[in-house]
């Protein structure tokens, strides 16, 4: 059955939040505390090995109540059970979305078209197991005979950024396989990865669902030109494998069906690392960790399926979204992972969130009078501190913010550890206090300079605080606590989704650039006019053709 469709703007809750937003808008977050001793505790979320405390955020109880009329409004239950069951709720795209069912347990039932998906996906995992543990084993060797030592992923967007994502931050669990990434239809990204590489020790995954993707069919042509100069046409079978939903087009690009790992067209490309699409993760930390990343993912499937909404961290999440976009009207979010080796994560989080709700459009096909996506952004602290965060604390833009941090450090360094979580701490700490002018004048008072310069200096010292903070406090970086955290975020856009109104899993918006291009790479090909294009973009290609 299709998603419902309800404007949230017409519903009581909204307006109800409209009013109430007039009463909360000018409120310190301060006085918030000051005024309710247990704020803390009540608005934060303990669940498994998380702690997430909401109470730095623009919100009272009052305000919680009305965001979660909201959920109700939109029938936001009944959308998870769609959600969870494989209705076709990518409904532009007439599919299920069901990553989800990827990392659920074999006893689990989810139909689509009539059939049980979860035998076949044991089977794919099992596929994945085998050929991890011959590779990582050194069972399966290469053409010459030597065993593999590199391994490099060839996709891009969806294909590339959550495997990529994912082995840089679970680097500490990586085995002796050198993992690569290449994505950019840029040859000097392929040509840089390869320069250090020998075709007689290199394994290439190929991953594309659709296998029709330009970039990476680019780069695995070019790529396997550069090894069969090495290396005989028989040697394929031995070096190259793919993921796919399109046999028949891997197979005419010359790898053996035995080579290839299947998935489906009811995975989206950004939600797919559940899938064989995480051929290159279990490659790198071993199939058990790949295990234990979707064991943490269904953790939180669970969670989210099962738990009131008060008490239900990626509906909360979402919530808070909207309470700020659409009431506050800020237009960005920032991610701050107290961890170098999430170092990638905002940057996956960029597509999941922003290729999901980048909408216009309602699920009646109607231009929406409201906002939805967020622009996403982030680095980790604390090398952001020394970067942007200047214009969170004193700019004139509302950024809510999620700080992600860990209670236990990797390698165990306690004396960094304290270090850089006490930074994590302080700068909640500062985004939501600032500093007031009777603090700043306390603390000018005990210098030598002039009262004319003091108050010269006032102005700019004081921070108004009231930044809203979402602290994210995990045990420590595991593939399953990991698997939890991104689960989180995929639910959390399905969350904004719903309550916007919009299709989340469809990605038109990335076609008309694809198409241009087209065009445009047969005229840079073929050196024809560029005529029918406006002046601008005429005179950039001749200037490209001729300079
Ligand atoms: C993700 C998008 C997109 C996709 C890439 C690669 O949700 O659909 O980023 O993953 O365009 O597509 P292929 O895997 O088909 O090559």
């Amino acid at each position: 059955m299709a998603l419902k469709s309800t404007n949230p703007t017409t519903t009581n809750s909204w307006k109800k939040l409209q009013s109430h937003f007039e009463t909360i808008k000018g409120k310190h977050l301060k006085e918030l505390f000051d005024t309710d001793s247990n704020r803390a505790t009540d608005l934060t979320i303990k669940w498994d090995d998380f702690y997430v405390d909401f109470s730095k955020n623009r919100i009272t109880d009052e305000t919680l109540a009305c965001l979660i009329d909201l959920a109700n409004d939109v029938d936001l239950k009944d959308a998870i059970s769609k959600y969870f069951s494989g209705d076709i709720i990518n409904a532009t795209e007439g599919r299920a979305v069901l990553h989800t069912a990827l990392r659920s347990p074999k006893t689990t039932e989810v139909f689509v078209d009539g059939e049980n998906i979860i035998p076949k996906v044991f089977e794919v995992k099992e596929k994945i197991r085998g050929f991890t543990e011959a590779v990582v084993s050194g069972e399966h060797k290469g053409f010459t005979g030597q065993t593999i030592t590199d391994i490099v992923n060839i996709g891009i967007g969806g294909s590339d950024l959550g495997p990529a994502m994912v082995v840089d931050s679970l680097q500490y669990y990586k085995n002796h396989l050198n993992t690569h990434f290449v994505s950019n239809v840029d040859g000097d990204h392929y040509n840089e990865i390869i320069k250090r590489l020998k075709p007689e020790t290199t394994l290439f995954v190929i991953v594309s669902k659709t296998f029709t993707t330009q970039e990476t069919l680019s780069n695995a042509n070019s790529i396997r030109a550069w090894f069969l100069e090495s290396l005989p046409l028989e040697a394929v079978s031995k070096h190259f494998v793919a993921v796919s939903t399109n046999i028949d087009s891997v197979k005419a690009f010359g790898i053996d069906e035995d080579n290839i790992f299947p998935m489906k067209d009811w995975v989206g490309g950004r939600f797919s690392l559940w899938s064989a699409v995480g051929l290159s993760i279990s490659l790198a930390i071993g199939y058990n960790n790949f295990e234990s990343l979707l064991n943490g993912a269904h953790k939180m499937d669970k969670h989210f399926r099962d738990t009131d909404f008060k008490e239900n961290i990626p509906v909360i999440s979402a919530l808070l979204t909207v309470w700020y976009n659409n009431f506050f009207n800020a237009e960005s979010e920032a991610i701050i992972p107290y961890s170098q080796y999430l170092n990638q994560f905002a940057t996956y989080l960029q597509q999941g969130i922003m290729e999901s709700n980048g909408k216009y459009v309602d699920r009646k096909g109607n231009v929406v009078d409201y906002q939805t996506g967020t622009i996403i952004w982030g680095e980790p602290g604390t090398n952001s501190q020394h970067a942007f965060f200047q214009l969170i604390h004193q700019g004139t833009k509302l950024i809510p913010a999620d700080f992600i941090g860990f209670i236990e450090s990797l390698h165990g360094n306690k004396d960094h550890h304290n270090k850089l979580m006490s930074n994590y701490f302080a700068q909640t700490e500062a985004l939501m206090n600032g500093k007031t002018k009777a603090e700043v004048l306390s603390e000018l008072s005990g210098q030598s300079t002039s009262e004319e310069e003091k108050d010269k200096l006032l102005p700019f010292k004081i921070f108004e605080g009231n930044k809203p903070t979402t602290s994210i406090l995990i045990k420590k970086l595991t593939p399953e606590s990991l698997g939890k955290l991104i689960a989180m975020y995929e639910h959390k856009i399905f969350v904004q989704g719903i309550v916007w109104n919009i299709y989340s899993y469809d990605q038109f918006g990335v076609e008309l650039g694809k198409q241009l291009a087209k065009t445009i790479l047969k005229e840079l090909d073929s050196g024809t006019s560029a005529s029918q294009h406006d002046t601008s973009t005429q005179n950039l290609i001749t200037h490209f053709r001729t300079s």
